[in-house]
């Protein structure tokens, strides 16, 4: 073969390969920048974000602002203490949070703390450790002056719950949790037909150039007694490098945490990839772990570089995010999916 028509056929080559290569979904130098799962709550949160981030403050005070208005709120699902709570009726909270300097906070199985964001902060800032939980976290939450609150259910989360106990017919037993068989599933969706997730997970570059990240939610509704899931932990829910980027998750916690998916996704940025392609690597390869996923995993990504370009990609369709930036107010975008 003639050298001209080899070079050819290798250039048709990368071309298409270049084609297949999703490029961000934003051009560069229009910061700050602010992300947030989901466009319902997340406009609430960029929003907020936003005040924070137009003043020139650090992306660190904007994301946490940021969850904390939707931790405020009573009428979400599945974030704050207003959130549907475990089978046992107890609401448990999980949360992270990460900054520029790579430092680390997250917080897990938390109960009667309107704040877990905050929380994670304190662990990050207060404390040499990463990850608090449970009784300890209560305790440390307490220590640091936040207002232990009512254990009470919120109204829409008890009505829910009771309807739950009936269909699912959930009466506790001492070691169910050792006989898989016995366990009730957690449901796919909601009472109102709401998919059965909706974690907050927002990511910020602010007018200094620095990233940070934070992530919050009650978990998985009905979920067993003592489950975690991957948004307080450091690179399955969220992960920060300030050299590279940020990336969040949102969906099933289990599978987000066997692939380390948020930092996998910032792993893909590190390597030069768009932070929609990252997204979509990183779904890919949950993929390849979970060939044949069952109707009730889902799962959405999102990711901001370093340059202010930013993406998303769900698993399956039905996945959503907002953006803000000076030129784009609360914007809903519609991520691609792999399982379209
Ligand atoms: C979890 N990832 O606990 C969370 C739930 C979630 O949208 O993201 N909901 O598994």
């Amino acid at each position: 073969m003639k050298r001209r028509n080899l070079l050819k056929i290798i250039a048709g080559g990368l071309f298409v390969n270049l084609e297949k290569i999703v490029k961000a979904e934003t051009t560069k130098n229009d910061t700050p920048v602010v992300l947030s799962t989901w466009h319902n709550q997340g406009q609430t949160a960029n929003k907020e974000a936003w005040k924070h981030l137009q003043n020139g403050e650090s992306a660190l005070n904007a994301v946490e602002a940021g969850a904390r208005t939707i931790e405020s709120d009573i009428t979400n699902c599945c974030v704050g203490l207003g959130a549907y709570p475990d089978r046992e009726g107890r609401v448990t909270l999980d949360a992270c949070i990460m900054d520029d300097k790579g430092r680390c906070g997250g917080v897990a199985f938390l109960e009667r703390i309107k704040h877990p964001i905050s929380l994670a902060r304190r662990v990050m800032e207060d404390t040499p450790h990463v990850l608090m939980v449970g009784e300890g976290a209560q305790q440390f939450a307490i220590q640091s002056g936040f207002p232990l609150e009512d254990q009470k259910l919120s109204e829409h989360a008890n009505k829910a719950y009771s309807n739950w106990l009936k269909k699912s017919k959930y009466e506790p037993q001492i070691n169910i949790e050792q006989n898989k068989h016995k366990i009730i599933p957690v449901p796919n969706k909601l009472e109102n037909g709401n998919i059965n997730h909706d974690t907050i997970g927002i990511i910020a570059l602010d007018k200094n150039g620095n990233l940070s990240g934070a992530c919050t939610t009650s978990g998985m509704a009905f979920k067993l007694r003592g489950r975690v899931g991957d948004s307080p932990i450091i690179g399955a829910g969220l992960y920060v490098d300030n050299k590279v980027g940020a990336a969040t998750a949102t969906g099933n916690g289990e599978e987000v945490i066997r692939t380390s998916g948020s930092f996998l996704v910032v792993e893909y940025m590190r390597q030069g990839f768009s932070p929609t392609e990252s997204c979509k690597r990183a779904c890919e390869r949950l993929l390849e772990m979970t060939p044949n996923p069952t109707d009730k995993v889902q799962i959405g990504f999102i990711a901001l570089n370093k340059k202010g370009e930013y993406g998303g990609y769900g698993l399956k369709p039905g996945f959503d995010y907002t953006v803000t930036t000076n030129t784009i107010e609360h914007e809903k975008r519609i991520p691609k999916a792999i399982l379209d």
